[in-house]
């Protein structure tokens, strides 16, 4: 850190812009960062009241500074230039450069790219650099994809320390389903200065996201909290929380070793001025964290911690004529059907393999991993021996995932650690080198500790390296089969790293494999193997996997070993065969690429309102439930509204007047000053899921078009969006005025600040 060491020391970030901006008689109607420009004196004045409360470090107004919410009217460079300017002049000690998220969505649930996300970014970085920006702040997002993508930018262009932080709801995720683990796992990894938590909720809520997040990284930790919700009282908005209020829940994070600290929506100069005074005098708690070995997609880790997890082997085309097949034609429905009955069958990690001689491997890994993450959540397993491949696939992977593989050859070590440490994956090194596989568990130890200790002159800890003793077949070097289990325990002894094989390589050209793989399996876990490389469809080696989580008391009381076996008749587990052409499980699992031959096949013995109402209709009732309980999130309800959009579409091209306009319109608009769609486009999704005909006025919509529209179109039901603090008065002035003129009219409200 050039800046400061903040380590040592407690660094304050400044408050809120816009509830000053409000508390100034600003009108929200046009985006605050061309404040910059319009009305630099406001902006000034409220960066010189931070400085005198006490803050180090300014943020510039320049949060929402990027081409896509600017649109063509002003340059980011313009606005950036001009903010880093005003926070320069306020005679700040630290000016950081503000970076917020893009106000679009990434794929799979939007239409951005990862690369032209990470392009908006790097022009905000440049802008800011060029300005003389100290710090790059990254922050409010909810999107893994996303803040990977600016962080990348951020390292990519410049220099400059890097301060993230994410924002997560009341279930404690962000509103992309990632955990406060996993967003310090991967902002860690990807080369952040300080990671941490703002915005989301009051700073007592906060308290227990900022103990998770320090159990994940050793960084300082970040918080710039809410002053809770705001309220209107005497027509004045007003904050929950007070000052000394926050600086008390504030205590509670330096104890769980917070460093960084600001605020965010409704703090102001006397919530700074009690930061100031609790940390005048104090330095950061010194913090111990345990290192950990994990992988992460956006919504699930896995750890191994005395833990076994089971690595899927299905996408992977080396003697399948179907899975190659499917990849030359570029058929992924088949492939993510495997991926979601490894799933379903128990799979922790799926591997990855897309190498075939005949295609672009590059960009078929690339599209599969985009693929397979827009329909399971578990973490990838990267399996490739092109280091280009593996860095691409690494790049617009979402989450940590784990690299197959590095070996002890020296100059695959040079091309493959730096792609780990870049990206903050994990890597298997398999204990080969330039003259081959060791026969004897001694030697293949001697190739692990070469691996471990050259990755260490990465920055490569052994937490995050699982070495792979590798299998050979019985059949063929039957003397040497057991020579892997003894490495498996030496490696482990020695080395204190974690261990994965690839079972069933043990089996080839023998008969019975499954019975030799799985007795083969039993052995390797007894000798310390942490994740088996497997088929998960096989009922054996799962059944052996379930054992020995009892076995090793990682399954808690046999609780799930006994929900699994305990009278389970035979008929019970077939519910685990998908049927390719069950519309039900494709809407559930989210299968847009399924879905539309399997809406076909059902016309042929259903009209389309009883798939409406017997197929659809049910399946999205089961996933809504599945995210009311926090099973799914919201890039899997989006999956299933794909897949339901996809049905829907193959119905009405039928032109059977039953399935249009059903259930009646609604109108949808996104209120007056606020250009936030996100929110109300998905609702709009479920609803035309659900089949009612939306009208959609769009964003920034002035209430006197809502009201007209209402009257022209006869319209029963409207629903309105706000995002931000500033707009929600306009959401007051549109329910006003439809009161007045439209007394009938039934009104529903969605935004963060909204409670009930
Ligand atoms: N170590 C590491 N990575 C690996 C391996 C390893 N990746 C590839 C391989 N070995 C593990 N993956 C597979 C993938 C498919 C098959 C086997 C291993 C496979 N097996 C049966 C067959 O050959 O016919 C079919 C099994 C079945 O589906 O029932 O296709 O050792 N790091």
């Amino acid at each position: 850190m050039s800046v400061v060491n903040i380590r040592d020391n407690f660094l304050i970030f400044d408050g809120a812009m816009g509830t000053m901006l409000q508390k100034y008689g600003l009108k929200a109607g046009e985006l605050p960062e061309l404040l910059n420009l319009t009305d630099p004196e406001t902006v000034l004045k409220i960066h010189r009241e931070y400085v005198a409360a006490g803050s180090d470090v300014i943020t510039a107004n320049t949060f929402g500074a990027n081409r896509k919410k600017l649109g063509s009217a002003v340059s980011p460079e313009t606005v950036i230039s001009a903010g880093i300017k005003l926070a320069k002049k306020s005679g700040a000690k630290y000016v950081a450069l503000d970076i917020g998220p893009i106000g679009a969505l990434l794929k799979p649930l939007g239409t951005l790219s990862f690369e032209e996300a990470y392009d908006i970014f790097k022009q905000e970085v440049i802008a800011g650099v060029k300005a003389g920006a100290d710090i790059v702040l990254i922050e409010t997002m909810s999107d893994l994809s996303e803040i990977k993508a600016a962080i990348l930018a951020a390292k990519e262009n410049s220099s400059l320390p890097v301060f993230a932080t994410m924002t997560f709801a009341e279930d404690g995720r962000t509103f992309l389903g990632t955990s406060p683990e996993i967003a310090a796992v991967n902002m860690s990894g990807l080369g952040a200065d300080a990671v941490g938590v703002n915005c989301s909720l009051g700073p007592k809520d906060l308290v227990p996201i900022v103990r998770k997040i320090a159990e994940y990284t050793d960084l300082p930790i970040m918080v710039q909290a809410n002053a809770g919700l705001p309220k209107i009282e005497n027509g004045k908005t007003v904050y929950e929380i007070t000052p000394s209020e926050y600086a008390e829940s504030v205590e509670l994070m330096i104890q769980a070793g917070v460093s960084v600290i600001g605020g965010c929506c409704g703090t102001d100069p006397d919530y700074i001025r009690e930061i100031r005074k609790l940390t005048a005098s104090r330095s950061p708690i010194k913090r111990e964290v345990k290192k950990r070995t994990v992988f992460t997609s956006a919504q699930n880790l896995v750890e191994l911690d005395g833990t076994v997890a089971v690595v899927g082997e299905r996408i992977n085309p080396t003697g399948k004529k179907k899975l190659k097949a499917a990849l030359r034609e570029k058929n992924y429905s088949y492939i993510l059907s495997e991926a979601i009955s490894q799933q379903e069958h128990g799979a922790d990690i799926l591997d990855v393999n897309a190498g075939l001689p005949e295609i672009d491997e590059v960009e078929t890994l690339k599209a599969l991993i985009g693929e397979i993450q827009a329909v399971t959540p578990l973490p990838l397993q990267i399996d490739s021996s092109s280091p280009e491949a593996i860095e691409q696939a690494a790049r617009i992977y979402c989450g940590k995932p784990l690299i197959n593989s590095v070996n002890g050859k020296e100059e695959n070590m040079k091309a493959i650690f730096p792609i780990v440490s870049k990206y903050g994956a994990a890597v298997i090194g398999l204990t080969l080198d330039e003259n081959g596989i060791p026969e004897t568990a001694q030697g293949r130890l001697e190739i692990a500790r070469k691996i471990v200790d050259t990755a260490a002159e990465y920055g490569i800890g052994r937490e995050d390296i699982i070495i792979d003793c590798l299998v050979l077949t019985a059949s063929t070097s039957q003397e040497i089969v057991c020579e892997t289990l003894k490495a498996v325990s030496l490696v482990k002894e020695h080395l204190g790293v974690k261990t994965v094989l690839g079972v069933s390589n043990v089996s080839f050209g023998l008969p019975n494999r499954e019975l030799i793989n799985s007795t083969f399996l039993a052995a390797a876990f007894g000798a310390g193997l942490d994740m088996p490389i497997l088929n998960p469809l096989s009922e054996k080696y799962m059944q052996v996997a379930d054992t020995f989580k009892v076995l090793n008391a990682q399954d808690k009381k046999a609780e799930a070993f006994i929900n699994k076996y305990a009278n389970t008749a035979p008929a019970a587990q077939e519910s685990f065969q998908t049927s390719d052409l069950d519309i039900g499980k494709i809407i559930i699992s989210g299968r847009k690429s399924a879905a539309k031959e399997a809406t076909e096949a059902l016309l042929k013995t259903k009209t389309p309102m009883e798939i409406i109402d017997g197929e659809f209709i049910p399946a999205l009732d089961i996933v809504g439930d599945k995210f009311e309980k926090g099973e799914i999130f919201l890039p899997q309800l989006m999956s299933s509204a794909e897949a339901v959009k996809v049905g829907f579409e193959v119905l009405k091209s039928l032109n059977d007047s039953s399935v249009a306009d059903e259930k009646g319109t609604i109108l949808l608009a996104t209120v007056k000053g606020d250009i936030h769609d996100i929110g109300k486009n998905i609702v709009k999704m479920l609803l035309e899921n659900y089949g009612y005909n939306i009208i959609d006025l769009g964003k920034d919509v002035d209430p006197r078009l809502v009201a007209d529209t209402v009257k022209e179109k006869n319209i029963g039901l409207v629903g309105l969006s706000a995002l931000m603090t500033t707009t929600v008065e306009n959401m007051a002035e549109t329910i006003r005025i439809l009161r007045a003129e439209c007394p009938t009219c039934k009104i529903i409200v969605g935004g963060p600040v909204l409670n009930a």
